[in-house]
């Protein structure tokens, strides 16, 4: 039996730090002015699980972050303001195309006078210089916010924080919500205090994760346009787990993918029809992202959705 979202909070402590950051995004939503066609939570990367309270171990999950951070990208460009909600350490907007570099190969050595100094290779300066400018025009005409999480307590209680102070804009709000958060936890009063011995095999007392969808929907952001993802690996799964989310929450639509094609293709599934978003081989081998053709998308339905109030679209 799962824990329902009530006990959840009640039951697992906020991060430390959970008070600056409703500041910051109280103070973010509060700066955006008529101008900006929307704000846009996007939710980005894994979450943790830690199986201790003095953390050594823990859960993790495969999500590196490339659907949020290239997706905050797109919508910066089309006139959303984003509140990136990334794991930590996971792909960022910008920098997220030089994340697979060794750092060490991007700089250049240079001696003069015996003094030392690095500088960025001419190789990579330009490339660096534009994604640089464009990260700093965003933070600086106040487009963009970022705040991290690791684990996925963080991840609630961040989530949360963020859709009250978002529920001001009502329709002008949207939730992409891509990031792959656990469905399984350890409660923190059932966590092993320190390091777990290896003296045999551990029990680990998992417990299913609330389903957040029904509160944030509901609840929190009722008048909001909000995006859910639904990740599968058994392709006959993928649409009818997609249809259920809807009709359970209620919300606007589900981006149902597949874990080995979720970069060629994805589909749109709202209560109306369901089409797929795909890139040829060639678009992919041009280095085209998908993402583009999802967020062009979800603009169109989300300004549709501001004139007529509607939840479908
Ligand atoms: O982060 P990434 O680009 O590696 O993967 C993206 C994704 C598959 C996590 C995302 O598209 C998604 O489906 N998120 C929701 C996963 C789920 O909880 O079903």
């Amino acid at each position: 039996m799962g824990t329902n979202w009530e006990e959840f909070y009640a039951n697992q402590p906020p991060p430390n730090d959970l008070d600056k950051s409703t500041e910051l995004l109280k103070d973010f939503v509060e700066h955006q002015s008529e101008n900006v066609k929307g704000v846009v939570l996007v939710t980005s990367g894994g979450t943790t699980i830690p199986l201790e309270l003095n953390t050594v171990r823990f859960v993790d999950n495969f999500s590196a972050g490339t659907r949020g951070s290239i997706s905050a990208e797109y919508f910066l460009k089309n006139g959303y303001a984003v509140i990136f909600m990334y794991r930590a350490k996971s792909l960022q907007p910008f920098s997220r195309r030089f994340a697979n570099q060794n750092f060490f190969d991007i700089l250049e050595l240079s001696e003069i006078d015996n003094k030392r100094s690095a500088i960025v290779s001419a190789k990579y300066s330009n490339h660096i210089a534009e994604e640089l400018f464009k990260y700093r025009q965003a933070l600086k005409q106040r487009k963009l916010l970022e705040i991290n999480f690791t684990t996925l307590s963080e991840y609630l209680w961040l989530l949360r924080s963020a859709c009250q102070v978002l529920a001001t804009l009502k329709h002008r709000a949207i939730l992409y919500l891509a990031a792959a958060a656990s469905d399984f936890y350890v409660p923190s009063n059932e966590m092993s205090v320190h390091k777990i011995p290896s003296t045999g095999p551990p029990t680990i007392p998992l417990q299913l994760v609330p389903k957040i969808l029904k509160p944030l929907v509901s609840l929190w952001v009722p008048k909001a346009f909000v995006i859910s993802f639904k990740l599968e690996t058994d392709e006959t799964l993928l649409i009818p787990k997609a249809r259920g989310a809807l009709e359970n929450y209620n919300h606007n639509l589900v981006i149902a993918n597949m874990l080995h094609t979720r970069k060629q293709q994805v589909v749109l599934v709202s209560r109306e029809n369901d089409y797929k978003i795909s890139l040829t081989n060639e678009q992919m081998n041009k280095g085209e992202e998908i993402e583009k053709y999802i967020i062009e998308d979800l603009i169109k339905k989300h300004q549709d959705f501001m004139k007529s109030g509607n939840k479908c679209s």
